[in-house]
């Protein structure tokens, strides 16, 4: 299963799925009479190793992987990816505008040349889309190039640059609170071609932090590419 495009029909969901959805959707207070839900389609790198790990650590805190394909995330039709068009900067002193680019460039294969290398420690990318958006998804791809597990990835989003207004956690797996930023209850997971999808059920925001500290692998936090998929809020 080489394949690049990963595209999975609509006829393939099922009754239960699209049951979820619609109580999903009636509990969501951003969602338009209008909106017509597709499932978010996602342009996959080739996967580099087959199968799931074999020494799984004795973790409760690690998500099982799946050998199967993710479901896909029912967002509106409207969302488009904003992380293309974002202003990005990082808490890692040594990234450039050059290499942060790198995260936005639509190339997901864990190459020396197409990876983003932040420092050891907890570090995060910001991005800066411009305006208020509603969000539906926000994937991160690591480096995927083995089955690693990142350590205190945390999603979150705010008002402010400064992450101090109307500050929401979309995702948390620092079970133990070592990158200080509360403990989470969300499972650490082995990277795959797949990446990290994120729901963020229509959070409106206009600034994102992706944090990590590091892997099973390596200390140092190592990014292919971001995506962040919303669309403008409904005129007031
Ligand atoms: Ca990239």
């Amino acid at each position: 299963m080489n394949c690049a495009h990963h595209r999975i029909p609509v006829r393939r969901l099922s009754t239960l799925g699209l049951l979820a959805a619609a109580a999903w959707f009636a509990a969501s207070a951003t969602l338009r009479a209008a909106d017509e839900m597709v499932p978010l389609l996602l342009k996959l790198p080739a996967p580099m190793f087959i199968g799931t790990p074999k020494d799984m650590p004795a973790n409760p805190n690690l998500e099982k992987p799946s050998d199967k394909p993710r479901p896909p995330l029912l967002v509106p039709k409207d969302v488009r990816n904003l992380a293309s068009s974002a202003t990005l900067n990082s808490s890692s002193t040594n990234a450039t505008q050059a290499s942060l680019h790198k995260l936005v460039d639509g190339s997901k294969e864990p190459s020396d040349a197409g990876t983003v290398l932040l420092r050891k420690g907890t570090q995060y990318v910001q991005f800066d889309l411009g305006a208020a958006y509603e969000l539906f998804a926000i994937v991160i791809w690591h480096s995927h190039d083995s089955p690693k597990v990142y350590h205190d990835v945390i999603v979150r989003v705010a008002d402010d640059a400064a992450f101090t207004q109307n500050v929401r956690t979309l995702f948390n797996n620092d079970f133990d609170d070592s990158s200080h930023l509360g403990a989470g209850t969300d499972k650490e997971y082995f990277e795959s071609h797949e990446g990290k999808l994120v729901p963020a059920n229509g959070a409106k925001a206009r600034y994102v932090r992706t944090y990590s500290k590091g892997s099973t692998d390596s200390a140092m936090n190592e990014y292919t590419e971001v995506e962040i998929y919303g669309r403008p809020p409904a005129a007031p």
